[in-house]
């Protein structure tokens, strides 16, 4: 480990958060198995998240309601209440506010806060996730669980630990024997083809990624390679990053064939507008820029943009301002391949409301 002090980092993560709130907000839920999510009658529906007296008959997020009725016939199906789960995460961050303002929201129920300096000399990561704890158990009538250590990435493995209302700190001193023992499916940005791809190479923990050198890594994971390499010796550096700035939000879609014909040009262009509406309205966003994008049979891209002094609101608009810009920028030499829309430069001005954590997260993995 280098000399330098280590930063405190603490990661909290809601207990089964929607189903808890929907416990709390409703008292005959308690004690009961909950299901939030889409209706086992309906086609298509899914777990959104189930409570932990759901989970006993294995439940979990993301399975088909009807699998999930199978599984627990007794079951209570909720439908979500996203206002009321948002209320509750902006509560949460008010009491992570208390302690620090580097704080680093990942979705509506977890959060990564650097206390290496907090607000009030409490020095303790520890004793501050416990105070934290305990202010959404006896405020918010909620509970989290919390992860403690010097680096994000370990302190995400530690706060499912001890789940649910369970604090786990890992210590300078335990996070090789803990790495190496870290099953590979663990690992940050392992998903299930690589984590099969690790099995097949006869590599199941972390002590097993220890022993490759970073060139082996890199030649048989690329790039990520480089992040087993750190990451399996305790190295994240990774900062907390308070507010992530949202930069656009964009919908396009490759043709099957390349345009030719500015009528069919403009429907496509209706329909991107539809759908990048859609987005910016569910992730709460309005843009003053719009830009489009223009994809040449021979793979050349040209962007034509504009900027506007009020934020563009409705699909109307940004439908119109696509097709002005798609003009502009005709005769087209080649084809055209794929065209997108997107909308950016979302700031404060005119009160717009701030894009949620939900809405940044989302973003950042689009
Ligand atoms: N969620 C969802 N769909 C998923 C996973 C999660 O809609 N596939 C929602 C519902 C969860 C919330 O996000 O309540 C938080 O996700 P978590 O993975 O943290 O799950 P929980 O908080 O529900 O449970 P846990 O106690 O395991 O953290
Ligand atoms: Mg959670």
């Amino acid at each position: 480990m280098s000399s330098a002090p280590h930063r405190k980092i603490i990661h909290i993560d809601m207990d089964a958060f929607y189903a808890s709130v929907e416990q709390r907000d409703n008292p005959s839920y308690l004690g009961k198995p909950i299901i939030v999510g889409g209706s086992p009658e309906g086609r298509g529906g899914v777990v959104a998240t189930a409570s932990y007296e759901a989970r006993k008959f294995g439940v979990r997020s993301a399975m088909p309601s009807k699998q999930a009725q199978q599984r627990c016939p007794q079951a209570i199906f909720v439908k979500p209440r996203f206002d009321a789960y948002k209320e509750a995460s902006r509560q949460i961050r008010e009491i992570f506010k208390r302690y620090t303002d580097l704080i680093e929201p990942l979705s509506l129920d977890e959060a990564y806060l650097d206390v290496t300096e907090d607000k009030q000399n409490i020095h303790s990561a520890i004793t501050i996730a416990e105070q934290i704890m305990k202010a959404i158990t006896d405020e918010l009538q909620l509970t989290a669980s919390a992860g403690v250590s010097i680096n994000k990435f370990v302190a995400k493995i530690a706060s499912d630990m001890k789940k649910p209302n369970g604090l786990t700190f890992i210590g300078p001193s335990r996070i090789a024997g803990f790495m190496e023992s870290l099953p590979v499916e663990k690992f940050f940005g392992v998903g299930k083809v690589t984590a099969a791809k690790m099995k097949n190479m006869g590599l199941h923990t972390g002590a097993d990624l220890k022993k490759l050198s970073e060139a082996d890594l890199r030649q048989r994971f690329g790039k990520t390679g480089s992040f087993f390499y750190k990451i399996v010796r305790g190295i994240d550096e990774r900062p907390v990053q308070p507010y992530r700035e949202t930069k656009s939000l964009a919908a396009e879609d490759t043709f099957s064939y390349d345009l030719t014909n500015p009528e069919e040009m403009n429907a496509e262009l209706e329909r991107i507008a539809l759908l990048v509406c859609n987005r910016l309205s569910r992730y709460q966003l309005r843009g003053r820029t719009i830009t489009v994008k223009i994809k040449y049979a021979d793979f050349r891209i040209i962007t034509r943009s504009r900027s506007f002094t009020e934020p563009l609101s409705s699909t109307e608009t940004i439908s119109q301002t696509a097709k002005a810009l798609l003009a502009s920028a005709m005769p087209f030499e080649k084809g055209i391949r794929l065209l997108g829309i997107s909308l950016s430069n979302f700031g404060e001005r005119n009160s717009l409301p701030r894009p949620s954590a939900e809405a940044i997260q989302l973003l950042i993995d689009y």
